[in-house]
C-alpha cells in the first residue's frame, strides 16, 4: 500500500495525557487524584505500577516539545491535570499548577507547534471522589469552575480545548467494572457517572465561551463499532445494547441533545434518562466548534450465556463482564497488537460512515483525537527501535481517514496515540503506544522507525 500524502490544511497532531506521562505527583502543590490512590492499592494495576515518576515529562517538556517539533507535527494534545490546578478540586487555583502550564503552552508555540489542552483525561482530585466523584452532580458544577480557570489563564493561547476525554471509559471502566479508578463496579448503577460528566463537559463549554477563548471548543468520545456476533436475534439485541453503552449514550445526548432510547427489555435500566431535565439536555448539548473520535478497534458482541461467561474482551482486564450480559467474539483474521486488540482500519471507516449517517449537520467538524497502538517495541543493538506494525498501522488509518475526507466528510485532523511510551492504565509499563520509545530506569528517549516514516511523510508536504 503507498503511503498517503497528508494535506498542508489536515491537522496531524501527537496526543499524550497528564497521569500517563508528568510523573511529578507530589511537586508544584499537586493534589492526590484518583489514580494516584488506586494505583496504591494492591491488585489494580499490572505489577504495581504507577504514574509517580512515569515519563518524568513535567521535568522533561522541554526535550519532549523537542520531539514533537522535530516530526513536523502541527498540533501537539496534552491534558492538565485537574489536581495541580486546584488540589481538592475546589477554590482558587494553585499559581504553580497554572505556571507549568503556562510555561508549556509557551514551549509548543515557540515551536510552532498548536496547543491542544483536554481539561480532564481521568484524573478526579481525590477529594471529589471522596465527596461522591462522578456519581454526584456536584463534580459537574466543580468541573464548570476548573475550566473558567484555565479558559482565564490560557484562552489566549491554545488552539482547541477538549473538555472531556472519553466519558465512556471512565464510566464503564471506572464505574461500571472497577477496572480504571476510583475502581467501583456498579454495573448499570454506574450511569449516573454519565451524566454527570456530560453536564461537567456543557458547563465547561460555557464557562470557556463565558471566558471569551480565543481557541475551539469541543469533546472527545472514544467510537467502537459494533457487529453482533451472528443473526441470532439475541445477538442484534446483545450488539445493539452495546452500542448504545459505548457510544451513542455518550454522542446523543451531546449531538442531539437527548439520551438514546434502549431496547427492551433494557429499557427499565435507562429509564431515569428519559426524565433528565431539559436544562441539563441544553447544556449537554451547547454548540460546538468540532467533535473528537478516539478509535482504536471495532466490537463483535453477542449475548452472554449465563451459564458459560467466557470474560473475553479485547482488552482482557474486563474481568467482571460475566455480570453485564455481553460476550466479546473474536474479530478473525486481522493483526493484533500488543493488547491483543483486533487493527481494524475498516473499523474507522465504519465509525466515520455511522457519524454522518446518524448525526447529519448536526455533526461539527470532525477530528480523530487518538488513533494508535501497542507493540512490545525494543532498542535494537545499532540504536534503532524497529516497529514495522505501527507503520503499517498509521499508514492504513491515515488512509482510511483522508479517504473519507475525500469522500466529503469534514474530517479536519487526526492526533497519534502517543507521543512516547507511558504508563497505560491498569497495564502499567508493559504497553508501549509511543511514536518514541521510552526507557524508563534512564528515561532516554529513542524515536522508533514510525516517528521517522511520519516524519517523511510531514516534510513532503513541503
Ligand atoms: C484511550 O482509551 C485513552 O484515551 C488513552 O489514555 C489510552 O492510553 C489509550 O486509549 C490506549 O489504551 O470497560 O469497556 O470501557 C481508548 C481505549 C476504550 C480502552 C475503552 C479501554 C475500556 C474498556 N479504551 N476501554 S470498558
Amino acid at each position: 500500500m503507498m503511503d498517503p500524502f497528508i494535506p498542508r490544511d489536515f491537522t496531524l497532531g501527537v496526543a499524550t495525557a497528564a497521569y500517563q506521562i508528568e510523573g511529578a505527583v507530589a511537586e508544584g502543590g499537586r493534589g492526590v487524584s484518583v489514580w494516584d490512590t488506586f494505583c496504591g492499592q494492591p491488585g489494580r494495576v499490572l505489577g504495581g505500577d504507577t504514574g509517580a515518576v512515569a515519563c518524568d515529562h513535567y521535568h522533561r517538556y522541554e526535550q519532549d516539545l523537542d520531539l514533537v517539533r522535530d516530526l513536523g507535527a502541527d498540533a501537539y494534545r496534552f491534558s492538565i491535570a485537574w489536581p495541580r490546578i486546584q488540589a481538592d478540586g475546589t477554590g482558587p487555583a494553585n499559581p504553580d499548577g497554572l505556571a507549568f502550564y503556562d510555561r508549556l503552552v509557551d514551549a509548543m508555540l515557540a515551536r510552532g507547534i498548536e496547543p491542544v489542552a483536554t481539561l480532564f483525561h481521568w484524573d478526579t482530585p481525590q477529594a471529589l471522589e471522596d465527596a461522591g466523584g462522578w456519581l454526584s452532580r456536584d463534580t459537574a458544577e466543580r468541573f464548570g469552575e476548573y475550566a473558567a480557570l484555565l479558559g482565564a489563564r490560557l484562552g489566549d493561547r491554545v488552539g482547541k480545548w477538549i473538555t472531556i476525554n472519553e466519558p465512556h471509559s471512565v464510566t464503564l471502566a471506572g464505574y461500571a467494572t472497577g477496572a480504571h479508578a476510583p475502581g467501583h463496579a456498579l454495573l448499570f448503577d454506574a450511569l449516573p457517572a454519565a451524566h454527570h460528566q456530560l453536564l461537567g463537559h456543557g458547563l465547561a463549554v460555557r464557562a470557556l465561551r463565558a471566558a471569551g477563548v480565543a481557541g475551539q471548543i469541543g469533546i472527545t468520545n472514544v467510537h467502537t463499532p459494533v457487529v453482533p456476533a451472528s443473526d441470532r436475534p439475541e445477538d442484534q439485541l446483545a450488539a445493539a445494547l452495546y452500542d448504545l453503552i459505548a457510544n451513542r449514550f455518550f454522542e446523543d445526548p451531546v449531538l442531539l441533545g437527548r439520551y438514546p432510547q434502549a431496547p427492551e427489555p433494557f429499557t427499565e435500566l435507562f429509564a431515569a434518562f428519559g426524565a433528565v431535565p431539559a436544562e441539563d439536555l441544553a447544556v449537554i448539548s451547547s454548540p460546538l466548534d468540532f467533535y473528537g473520535v478516539n478509535y482504536y478497534y471495532p466490537s463483535k458482541v453477542g449475548m452472554a450465556d449465563p451459564d458459560a461467561v467466557t470474560d473475553h474482551t479485547p482488552e482482557g482486564d474486563f474481568a467482571r463482564v460475566g455480570e453485564l450480559p455481553f460476550a466479546f467474539a473474536e474479530i478473525e483474521g486481522v493483526p493484533r497488537t500488543g493488547f491483543g486488540w483486533p487493527v481494524s482500519p475498516a473499523g474507522l471507516a465504519d465509525t466515520l460512515d455511522e457519524l454522518s449517517e446518524r448525526y447529519g449537520d448536526r455533526l461539527p467538524p470532525v477530528y480523530i483525537t487518538e488513533g494508535g497502538a501497542s507493540f512490545p517495541d525494543e532498542v535494537a543493538p545499532d540504536g534503532s527501535v524497529p516497529d514495522p506494525q505501527r507503520v503499517d498501522y498509521l499508514r492504513e488509518h491515515l488512509a482510511v481517514a483522508l479517504r473519507k475526507r475525500a469522500e466529503g466528510l469534514d474530517l479536519r485532523g487526526y492526533f497519534v496515540w502517543s507521543l512516547l511510551d507511558n504508563f497505560e492504565w491498569a497495564a502499567g509499563y508493559s504497553q508501549r503506544f509511543g511514536l518514541v520509545h521510552v526507557d524508563y530506569p534512564t528515561q532516554s528517549r529513542t524515536p522508533k522507525e514510525s516517528f521517522h516514516w511520519l516524519a517523511g511523510r510531514l516534510r513532503e508536504r513541503g
